[in-house]
């Protein structure tokens, strides 16, 4: 068995209680523990190296330490992202560097995680004590925007107001063309883009790669008169593969009204 890379902090008992067999222990700390490493009947004998112990009531007992091993030596623990027993080293950010670190055995293989609180991997030679995942979130990958986005001038309107609805229609990398559709809805009824009647229609159009194209939908003064004050007309837009009713992408909208 063997017990390597561990970190045993402020154990009531024996961290590792030794029974039978020949046991491993090596590049682990221990710190502030009744006991650290304790022989339970005297029959076993672990082979002992490269740990780091500190503040325990008794460090071995009835095992040998190692030739490498460091005694009332601080770790210097500090708290990071995944819990608090991270080594403090100055190029992590910290004053000082914890003597666990670069301490383990140069021919060990290094266990995968680190104990940086900046979350770099460890590097040979290794760090004695518990190593914690390496969390650190990915780069994110940018996801491009792909649908349409419907941009107005204003979403209220008076009397002598420039009316502008424009429309941004960006596709997958592989989409040539789509069927674009832009609706008025007021208040439930629909009108349809081009020619502004309540049948289902829209347009074919050209799309780009890797960039939106835009469409000038409408774009006028509004007119002068009294026509009340109305709140809650929509524009819709969406593009469609050709010939279906499927949405590419998302599916863009704004609201409206005019006083
Ligand atoms: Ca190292």
């Amino acid at each position: 068995m063997t017990v390597s890379f561990c970190t045993f902090v402020d154990g009531l008992q024996a961290a590792i209680l030794v029974g039978d067999g020949q046991p491993s222990i090596n590049h682990c700390i221990f710190n502030g523990n009744e006991q650290a490493i304790v022989d339970s009947d005297g029959n076993a004998v672990a082979t002992c190296d490269y740990n780091v112990f500190f503040n325990n009531g008794i460090d071995y007992s009835g095992e040998e330490p190692g030739a490498h091993d460091l005694f009332d030596t601080d770790p210097v623990f500090v708290h990071g992202p995944d819990g608090s027993y991270y080594l403090s080293q100055l190029v992590a950010g910290q004053q000082i560097t914890s003597p666990c670190v670069d301490a383990g055995d140069p021919m060990m293989s290094i266990p995968y995680g680190t104990t940086r609180t900046d979350e770099i991997a460890d590097i040979a030679p290794p760090d004695i004590g518990f190593h914690y995942p390496l969390t650190a979130t990915p780069t994110p990958t940018p996801i491009p925007w792909m649908g349409t986005q419907v941009i107005m001038s204003s979403d209220r309107f008076k009397a002598g107001d420039q009316f502008k609805l424009d429309v941004f229609c960006m596709g997958n990398p592989g989409d040539q063309y789509a069927e674009m559709f832009v609706v008025l809805d007021v208040f439930g009824d629909f009108w349809f883009w081009p020619l502004w009647t309540p049948d289902l229609q829209g347009l074919l159009i050209a799309l780009q790669p890797e960039q939106p194209v835009t469409f000038s939908i409408l774009d006028f003064q509004w007119p002068h008169g009294d026509f009340g004050e109305v709140t809650g007309l929509k524009f819709w837009a969406a593009i469609c593969r050709p010939g279906t009713f499927q949405a590419i992408g998302e599916i863009g909208w704004v609201e409206f009204g005019y006083y």
